[in-house]
């Protein structure tokens, strides 16, 4: 485990949203503040990115599973293509600590591929939309139903934006596509989520694919429990890069090296889950954090199958995708521990319903006013078919997906 590389980098203010930005609670208010890529001496220096070779997991014995015969047929689909990793005690110390970890090849090749090939075409069938998502949260006062093109949402986003692009996204493909389900409702996914965050009982919240084209801007810095309607704490992200993401720093070879900059992988400010005192304190209005003295550490060079982890209060941003490279997929997957609240936004008053961030309301939106209504409420548990229980397996709601396909 190598802390090397660290580095204490300024985290100057900016005024954007390429990911809703934000310092964990305080921040509707906060001047946006923009990922440090420039400052940091390689964004691909796997410097401390903790991560684990596949030998020093434990493997436990694939559970084994009490399911009623309807279901044993759909639940075979969920069957772990491997055993299940059980997580060393210095991994689960490391992520208490630092708030983000990674396990390499945790998913199988052939999961992959199939998941990539599916994904790909998502993007391509999928673009426009995924456009006037951008329009919506980048775009004030432009009518996002109002784009027919693709050109004219480019257009839109050039002469209107507030922000450069930093990515398109497409949510909860888990729901319309098998291939991607298979990944973001996996044993293997779900068992690292229930140990990482300590729980019992695991809900899917959402999968979001994130496509960076050559040139597209950082990724700002955000948590992500920012954009969450849930008021919980117990809330992870796994970060699954759907091609290598390749650093300078990934080979002997260096010359080859400098004619391929390194990839868009994610940036943490490690600890930064854990700064109670940020929210708590301070007015982040238009507050420069260099003085917070987070280390700064990124994924580094990641492989296809790896997989990286964040808690939901984790600072995190990513780099510009150089132009001259491979355009950048990853599918995040989020999961929540079971039991976790609506944030009571209307009938609680010590709420800052202003926080909520926006920017991923078309991933809740299919679910949540169900719930935030009638016999569910403000403040009501968090349980829907479409957050479906992935752990434990053998108590799982995920057998009966993906839905409708
Ligand atoms: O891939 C990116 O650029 C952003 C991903 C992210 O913020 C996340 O998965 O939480």
């Amino acid at each position: 485990m190598s802390d090397s590389f660290e580095v204490y980098a300024p985290l100057a203010t900016n005024v954007n949203a390429n990911r809703a930005v934000v310092p964990p609670v305080a921040a509707a208010r906060v001047s946006k503040v923009r990922c440090p890529t420039a400052q940091l001496p390689s964004p691909s220096s796997n410097n401390g990115a903790f991560s684990v070779s596949p030998s020093a997991f434990g493997r436990s014995p694939t559970p084994t599973r009490s399911v009623s015969r309807g279901r044993v047929q759909a639940a075979a689909a969920r069957q772990p293509s491997a055993s299940i990793p059980r997580l060393p005690d210095s991994l689960l110390l490391r992520y208490e600590r630092e708030g983000f970890v990674q396990t390499p090849r945790l998913l199988q090749p052939e999961q992959m591929s199939s998941l990539r090939a599916s994904c790909e075409q998502l993007v391509a069938s999928r673009r426009l939309d995924s456009l006037r998502h951008r329009i919506r949260v980048l775009c004030p006062g432009v009518d996002p139903d109002s784009v027919t093109s693709e050109a004219e949402a480019r257009a839109a986003l050039e002469d209107h934006a507030t922000d450069d692009l930093g990515f398109l996204q497409f949510f909860n493909l888990h729901r319309i596509n098998k291939a991607v389900a298979r990944v973001a409702l996996s044993p293997e996914l779900a068992s690292v989520a229930s140990q990482l965050l300590g729980v019992r009982r695991v809900r899917v919240y959402q999968d979001c694919l994130f496509l960076k084209e050559p040139g597209f801007a950082e990724t700002n810095w955000h948590s992500d429990l920012r954009m969450a309607p849930l008021d919980t704490n117990d809330f992870i992200t796994a970060w699954i890069p759907l091609r290598p993401i390749l650093g300078a720093h990934s080979g002997s070879d260096k010359a080859a090296a400098a004619r391929s900059p390194p990839d868009s992988g994610l940036i943490f400010a490690a600890g930064s889950h854990r700064d109670f005192a940020l929210p708590f304190w301070h007015d982040m209005d238009g507050r420069d954090l260099s003085d917070r003295g987070y280390a700064i550490k990124d994924t580094g060079p990641m492989e296809v199958g790896d997989v990286s982890w964040h808690h939901g209060w984790t600072l995190h941003c990513a780099a510009p995708q150089p132009v001259n490279t491979p355009p950048r997929l990853a599918l995040s997957v989020a999961f929540f521990a079971d039991g976790a609240r609506l944030l009571a936004r209307r009938s609680d008053p010590s709420v800052r319903a202003e926080l909520l961030h926006d920017e991923d309301e078309e991933s809740y939106s299919a679910w949540l006013p169900a719930l935030a209504k009638g016999k569910g409420k403000d403040g009501a548990v968090a349980r829907h078919k479409l957050l479906p229980v992935v752990w434990p397996l053998d108590a799982s709601e995920a057998d009966n997906f993906p839905l409708g396909i």
